[in-house]
């Protein structure tokens, strides 16, 4: 997916605050006015293919008409994502607190079953949802049905992750599910946006105490690189907001982040293989602002022209090995043909292959895009990246220049972003360190869009 949105809107909204206590009264928030169809298509335009739609905090306030609960608002807000996804061929997914500092129930089982129904409410009337994300946030002070007091759970225990993942599982099989611990999608482990710079799909959460690790009870520090030949594939998602808050606050209007940092956010993100999650907040008229409208549509049109011409196609591509001289299904010139999934692949014997472009025409250019076939798995461990000017072609009786640039991983997705534009003629790729033959499906030269 690369890249969808999270959205935030409830009554935090219109009380300025973050984390709402449990006592709101729902008849604050503005639901007939709530335009979503306004929201999906900023996320759109900004080049995000989803919204995941925060459907109760842990305020404990529902946006749908819930039957667990008379804590709901008057009106259908889950509704109202739906259409607008259908109309505009986004995804769908939903956000459903576990912590809730409304009912009344929350510490005892009887919540854990009434949590399971408004799942299973999300998940059963709203068509298909492409995610299911919990929250690692729990346990604490609330207004709890008027309890007004501290509740702590055992996170490792409490919510009986098994089961409830297993009726995502039942009622909706296409989607993935997040969480601190997966099972499909981890959290990064910071919400600033950025996945390690050396990144692995695999993944061993480890909990910080005793007892078994669970959502809200991993060292989390350690998702944010992963774990080479870790115990399962759960590849990473970075949630960051477009604001400072996840809830629209009238006093951050001059704080949204410009185009140039959520291409910074897309580089240390999608760039290194992982997910960006951006965190939308509509406002007290249930719109997204002018400016996070601004932002958004010119990031997005920045992405499409950075990555609309790969130069690395204009080359002619050699590579040191071809896996059983077969060029049809392993040959080099699957590096360039767009397809995520044709690979150049070597014998199984060769671990340390090159792959050379050189160009008639020199090109400039100050992103390089690496991709492994990863449904092969992710296998490289180390390369190099050669690039040379006035070797030949157009640039030549010029002197020579050289670059060296070297990356560990590469993965789904591995972007490099070069300090100023280089013009070559000829770039040489050489993987330094891998335990299998290797299974590269994407070698990509562009020149980011101002
Ligand atoms: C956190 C929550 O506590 C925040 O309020 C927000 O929902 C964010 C996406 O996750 O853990």
């Amino acid at each position: 997916m690369d890249m969808y949105c999270l959205v935030h809107w409830g009554a935090n909204t219109y009380l300025d605050h973050e984390w709402g206590y449990g006592d709101e009264d729902p008849s604050l928030l503005d639901v007939a006015d709530f335009d979503a169809l306004q929201i999906v298509s900023a996320a759109q335009a900004g080049g995000f293919k989803g919204v995941i739609v925060v459907a109760k905090h842990h305020d404990g306030l529902c946006l749908w008409p819930t039957a667990t609960t008379a804590h709901h608002v008057d009106g259908d807000i889950v509704r109202k994502y739906q259409q607008a996804c259908a109309h505009l061929g986004m995804k769908l997914g939903v956000y459903c607190s576990p912590w809730d500092r409304n009912s009344a129930l929350y510490g005892t089982h009887a919540y854990v079953e009434l949590y399971r129904r408004q799942l299973t409410e999300l998940e059963t009337n709203y068509g298909p949802l492409f995610m299911v994300w919990h929250d690692g946030a729990n346990g604490g002070d609330g207004y709890y049905g008027g309890a007004r007091e501290v509740r702590k759970i055992d996170r490792s225990t409490y919510y009986g992750w098994d089961t409830t993942w297993g009726i995502t599982r039942r009622l909706q099989p296409g989607a993935v599910i997040f969480g601190d611990v997966g099972p499909d999608v981890r959290w990064v482990g910071n919400e600033a946006g950025h996945a390690g710079e050396t990144y692995w799909a695999t993944y061993t959460p480890l909990a910080p105490g005793p007892g078994a690790p669970a959502n809200g009870y991993v060292q989390s520090d350690l998702a944010t690189s992963g774990t080479r030949n870790g115990k399962y594939w759960m590849g990473a998602e970075c949630d960051v907001p477009l604001r400072p808050g996840w809830f629209y606050h009238a006093s951050q209007d001059s704080l949204v982040k410009t185009p140039s940092q959520l291409m910074d956010l897309y580089f240390a993100s999608v760039g290194r293989g992982a997910c960006l999650d951006l965190g939308l907040a509509p406002n007290k008229q249930g719109r997204l602002a002018a400016a996070d409208v601004e932002s958004l549509r010119v990031f997005g049109e920045r992405l499409r022209r950075t990555f609309a011409v790969n130069f690395a196609a204009q080359a002619h591509i050699k590579a040191s090995n071809v896996r059983g001289g077969d060029a049809v299904h392993y040959g080099p010139a699957h590096l360039v043909d767009g397809d995520r999934y044709s690979y150049w692949a070597t014998d199984d014997s060769v671990t340390g292959p090159s792959v050379e472009l050189r160009f008639d025409h020199p090109v400039t250019f100050d992103v390089i895009r690496l991709r492994e076939n990863i449904k092969l798995g992710q296998r490289v461990d180390s390369f190099e990246v050669n690039i040379v000017s006035g070797e030949g072609g157009g640039l030549a009786g010029q002197p020579r220049r050289y670059w060296l640039i070297k990356g560990t991983s590469i993965g789904p997705n591995k972007l490099i972003r070069l300090k100023e534009p280089v013009t070559a003629d000829k770039v040489v790729l050489r993987i330094t360190g891998s335990p299998v033959c290797v299974a590269l499906s994407d070698f990509g030269l562009f020149k980011e869009a101002k």
